[in-house]
Formats: C-alpha cells, structure tokens, sequence
C-alpha cells in the first residue's frame, strides 16, 4: 500500500466536565489527528498523547515533531506491504510509540478497509459488543463523587474506576463502598504513591476492589512485584507497560495480575496483540484502558477490545462522557447493558465529520 500523502491537525475540544486526575485537571483536551492518503482514500489516526508529559514524557508538541520530522518522512511515498514493514520502517526510532501508534492505527484501518473487513473482525476480535466502564475523576467532595457514581450507573456502566491520589483515597473508597457494597470498583492512583505506603495501600483490601491500577512508578516492575506479594487486592498496570517485553517481564515477576492496554502506549495494535497473546497465556486478563480520546481512538480501542482476552470493562465510554459533539458519526452511545457496539463498515468503521473537524483545528500541516 502506497501513503501518497500524511496530514497533521491538532483541533482544540472542550471536555464536558473537567477530569481531574494525580497529575492535574484537563479541562480542554488537543486531540493530534493522523490522516493517511492511500490511492486517492483518506484514512484516519489519532496520537493520544496529551498536552503535558505528565501521564508519559509524549506530549502533543513531541508527536507533532517526532512524526513531521522522522516518522512520516520514513513511510511517505512509500510502498509499505503490511504492517510488519511499518514496524522496521519505525525501529530505529526509539520510544515515542504514541506517536508511532497513530500511524500504525490508521495504517492499520486502511489494511482492514481494503480487505473489506471492519477493524475488529480484522484485529481477530470474536464479539461483536464491548462491555463499558467509566473513569471518573477525583472530585471536591465524597458527596460529588458519590452523585457522580449515581449517575453512571444509572446510564448503566458496567464497572466504575475512581482516580486516587494521597488524601483522596482509602476515606473516598470507603464511602463508595457504604452506598455501593456490590458495584464493580476499581482505584487508579497514576503512579502517586511508592514502596514505602504498603503498609496503607494494604487497606484497600478490605473494599473488595477488582483491581488497584498503577499505584507506583512507571517502569518500576520490581517494586509493584514487592507491593503484590503483599496486597490481596490485583495490581493492574498501565503506565509500566509500554510494551510486550514490559508486559512478559511483569507477568514473570509477578508484578501484576492484570493489565491495561491502550494501543497508544504500547505502539500500536500489533503491539497490544502480542501484549495480549502473553497475558492469555498466563491466564492474565487485560482490559482496554482510555485516554479522553475523540471517536477516531475511540472506535480504535472498541475494536481492539472486542479480543477474546479482554475480560474485563474497559475505560471506553460513549462519546457522551467527553464530548458535547465528537467528531465521528455515528457517535459511540451506550446501550442497554452498558455496552456499545463494534461498527460493522469496512475499515474504522465510522465517518469522520470532517467540517466539524475543520473547524475545531487550531494547527494543520500537508505533508507529501
Ligand atoms: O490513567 O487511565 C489513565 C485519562 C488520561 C490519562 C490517563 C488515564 C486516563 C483515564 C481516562 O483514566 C480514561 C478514559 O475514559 O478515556
Ligand atoms: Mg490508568
């Protein structure tokens, strides 16, 4: 498949609500679009990297010049077979694979549509549905949190996830589990505690969470394997696994039982599938983690999770959570049951609404 051209936009959207997280608040999010021309055929991609290097060291400004300077001059023109090619093509350039996973995904949509198939079936997924958490963010008050959780679970959400931090943790947790003794809950703590807050972290057991996502350092394998070892409750990491060999590393040193992937960190779908395949083999579960992305990731992590081993709700949301419009049609709603639907067209499986689109980019560059 030839790429005869590469366009970057940034667009500038406003999230419903601001998300707060260990790391701060977002209040408008600055989505890095891909999109790959290929015989005359627009193919979309999104970078999820965020504003700040706060949740990795990508930002949006990074991805930009990573992609403008060696990542798309790499491919462009090109005769690019599959997506093994595009690998070698981006192995020397080392890291940055949400940059690289932008154009992984879109390339890997433009494979799907050409072979006629929609994203998940071509990915090898075998469900046609998704089940759908949400993640909500830490909030000025237990009273706030608690409505906040009222109300996802009235639009039906399958799992809730509450950001942690120290301070906003065991007293929020506990609250929650007062009003909610059975609801599907999980902490996610964006790396903000270390070895030493064991001995707290070890309360968490008494709330019967699913798991206790990325409570210490990124990349920090050994310490999570030692907190493990002393937390009934699962670990999950996220940040800590940037790639299989990551994710083969903490499954031997039992760092964690199980994982979230999000394609964006690890580089891309061929990346999430081998981090998938190890983790179906250890009889790990995964689940599809989220990054406030617009209908393009989006319907990227709708059909990545539709894997057999991704056992668990991931952070995929309808598009209603972030978005007041997002910029694909149809959007992503919930239905009844709290899941939502893999689309069925060929390719990414839905229709950028490229006006709205037009109009929401605050930085655009051709490159070809
Ligand atoms: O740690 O999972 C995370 C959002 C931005 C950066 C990191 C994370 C998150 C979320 C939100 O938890 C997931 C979503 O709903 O997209
Ligand atoms: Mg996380």
């Amino acid at each position: 498949m030839k790429i005869d051209a590469v366009e970057l936009r940034v667009l500038k959207m406003r999230l419903l609500k601001p998300f707060r997280t260990s790391f701060g608040v977002q209040q408008d999010r600055y989505p890095l679009l891909i999109r790959l021309e290929v015989e005359g055929r627009s193919h979309w991609g999104e970078c999820v990297a965020s504003e700040g290097p706060w949740y990795s060291y990508e930002t949006v400004e990074t991805a930009w010049q990573l992609l403008k300077g060696y990542l798309v001059p790499a491919i462009l023109g090109r005769e690019v077979a599959d997506v093994a090619a595009l690998e070698t093509l981006f192995a020397p350039v080392r890291g940055h694979h949400m940059a690289k996973a932008a154009v992984e995904m879109a390339f890997t949509g433009a494979l799907a549509e050409h072979a006629r198939k929609p994203l998940a079936r071509f990915l090898g997924g075998t469900r046609d549905r998704i089940e759908s958490g949400v993640s909500i963010g830490i909030q000025a008050t237990v009273d706030e949190l608690l409505r906040a959780i009222e109300k996802h679970l009235e639009e039906g959400y399958r799992r809730i996830k509450v950001k942690i931090e120290p301070g906003w943790d065991v007293t929020a947790i506990a609250a929650i589990r007062e009003r909610y003794p059975e609801i599907s809950l999980m902490a996610d703590a964006n790396s903000a505690y270390d070895l030493e807050d064991a001995v707290h972290l070890v309360q968490f057991d008494r709330f019967g969470l699913l798991m206790l996502e990325q409570p210490l350092a990124v990349g920090d394998l050994v310490d999570h394997a030692a907190l493990q070892r002393q937390l009934r409750t699962p670990i999950c990491l996220d940040e800590s696994i940037e790639s299989a060999r990551d994710a083969r590393q903490a499954l031997q040193l039992g760092a964690c039982r199980v994982i979230n992937i999000k394609p964006g960190r690890v580089g891309g779908f061929a990346e999430s599938r081998r981090i998938h395949d190890l983790a179906a083999e250890a009889s790990v579960p995964v689940w599809c983690g989220g990054m406030l992305e617009t209908g393009i990731g989006r319907a990227c992590n709708v059909a990545l999770a539709t894997l057999p081993n991704f056992r668990l709700p991931g952070d995929i949301s309808a598009s209603d959570r972030y978005w007041a419009e997002d910029i694909v049609e149809p959007p992503f709603v919930l239905q009844k049951g709290g899941t939502i639907v893999a689309p069925t067209r060929w390719g990414l499986g839905v229709r950028v609404k490229v006006e709205l689109v037009e109009r929401l980019t605050v930085r655009r560059e051709l490159l070809h």
